[in-house]
């Protein structure tokens, strides 16, 4: 395919924002060539400046669950705006958006907005901190949860195309606070505890790694973070940026049946406008300034397009509870569907996949971590990448990052997606 525009696009942004684009992974570096430059979606479907139509399996990083421009969530947007689009000041949106929430969430009695994952993420850790007077973090290397300082150190996603998995600029008082485990090896959050058993506030955990591919958690993983968590007074939270909403209604949480201290969201809380949160059990959420001296703040919190966005897309998938079957069985039609090519090709690989998420990694050996994830074969992944895009599939740039498929997709989308892979297949 041609991409003649999205690359005079690319040279132009590069020319006034650092690398062209406004978040590294949307850069190709991982896998090559042009970014595509979009010029609108609706659907399944990506179009883009040059005039291809694309199948999109990342879903904006997640927030489309019910597919681009879902009618009532552009209603809702274009009837708020009308209204005037930010005021700093309350409204009765807010409530209900967090009434709603909280109503499908398990384990939580309230919620702060604010307005990306980075901040709900950073935003729970002081919260955690301020709750049990303690200092240290664990975090699991290849998880990514936002760029803020203490999380990048061993980070996934970006942060590893661009060999800084532990970034310049966090300074070593910053790094000396965040603990590194290994994710499935609950062995070495033990370990931890066990060398600093009265200073650690809290494990954040992605309770399905989205940041190294798809990796999901081994049986007894999450339930010994729980369990660890209780015996040394720690906070557990869930990194459910990616999992909130998608892998269930009330998330991870309900999901997978554990109990988290503090749960943060991103995206899909505003229907793909620019949302995070965090939400715990009051006797945590008390610590929060107004009421408490943990301090928290955002003109944009709670803005009104984006809570009334947000709304009419819980709104839906608490009305359709139908939603997460039908996207496991489409993710489950894809992953049967590869695994049967890439089985009569006999090419190493490994499917991982809960829910509608999914990642594939060309390697042999089982991916349960940031190490295994690190062991598929690149030259591979670029192949393929560009392979399916050339055949108007849109997939992650990058093996580092999860699939997200949604409810847009069609039976024709999906037969469409692996007639397109087994002739990337017989071209290899
Ligand atoms: N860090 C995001 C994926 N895990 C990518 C964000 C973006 O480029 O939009």
């Amino acid at each position: 395919m041609l991409y003649q525009r999205s690359s005079a696009l690319f040279r132009a942004a590069q020319k006034v924002i650092p690398g062209g684009v406004n978040s590294p992974v949307r850069a190709f570096k991982a896998v090559g060539g042009t970014p595509i430059f979009v010029k609108k979606a609706k659907g399944a479907y990506l179009y883009d400046e040059d005039g291809h139509r694309l199948i999109d399996y990342i879903s904006s990083w997640g927030p489309m669950i019910l597919g681009h421009a879902f009618a009532p969530v552009i209603d809702a947007v274009k009837a708020r705006a009308d209204l005037g689009t930010s005021y700093g000041m309350p409204t009765e949106l807010e409530t209900q958006l967090a009434e709603l929430a909280v109503s499908m969430l398990p384990n939580i009695d309230q919620i702060r907005m604010v307005n990306s994952g980075t901040e709900a993420c950073m935003s729970a850790v002081r919260l955690a901190r301020g709750f049990t007077g303690r200092e240290k973090l664990i975090k699991f290397a290849g998880c990514y949860h936002g760029h803020s300082d203490a999380f990048l150190i061993q980070a996934g996603s970006g942060a590893v195309t661009f060999g800084a998995p532990s970034s310049p600029g966090v300074t070593q008082g910053t790094a000396k606070d965040t603990l590194l485990a290994t994710y499935n090896d609950i062995e070495s959050v033990a370990q931890h505890f066990e060398q600093h058993p009265d200073q650690i506030a809290a494990i954040i955990v992605e309770p399905v790694a989205g940041n190294m591919g798809c990796i999901l958690p081994k049986e007894g993983f999450l339930e010994g973070l729980r369990a660890l968590c209780d015996q040394y007074g720690a906070l557990l939270i869930f990194d459910e940026v990616m999992t909130g909403f998608r892998l269930a209604k009330g998330g991870a949480q309900e999901r997978l049946g554990i109990r988290a201290d503090i749960a943060t969201f991103g995206k899909v809380l505003g229907g793909g406008l620019p949302v995070g949160a965090f939400a715990a059990r009051h006797e945590i959420m008390e610590h929060l300034a107004p009421l408490g001296p943990v301090y928290q703040a955002g003109t944009l919190s709670g803005n009104p397009l984006a809570m009334a966005a947000g709304y009419a897309m819980l709104e839906h998938l608490n009305s359709h509870p139908e939603v997460f079957e039908r996207l496991d069985h489409k993710t489950l039609i894809l992953h049967q569907g590869m695994q049967g090519l890439l089985d009569q090709k006999g090419l190493p690989h490994q499917i991982n996949r809960l829910g509608s998420m999914l990642s594939l990694h060309f390697t042999a050996q089982p991916v349960v971590d940031f190490e295994s994830a690190a062991l598929g074969n690149n030259e591979h992944f670029k192949t393929y990448f560009h392979g399916m895009l050339d055949r108007g599939v849109y997939l992650p740039p990058s093996a580092f990052e999860s699939y997200f498929l949604n409810d847009a997709l069609g039976q024709d989308d999906l037969d469409f997606t692996l007639n397109a892979f087994e002739d990337w297949l017989a071209s290899i």
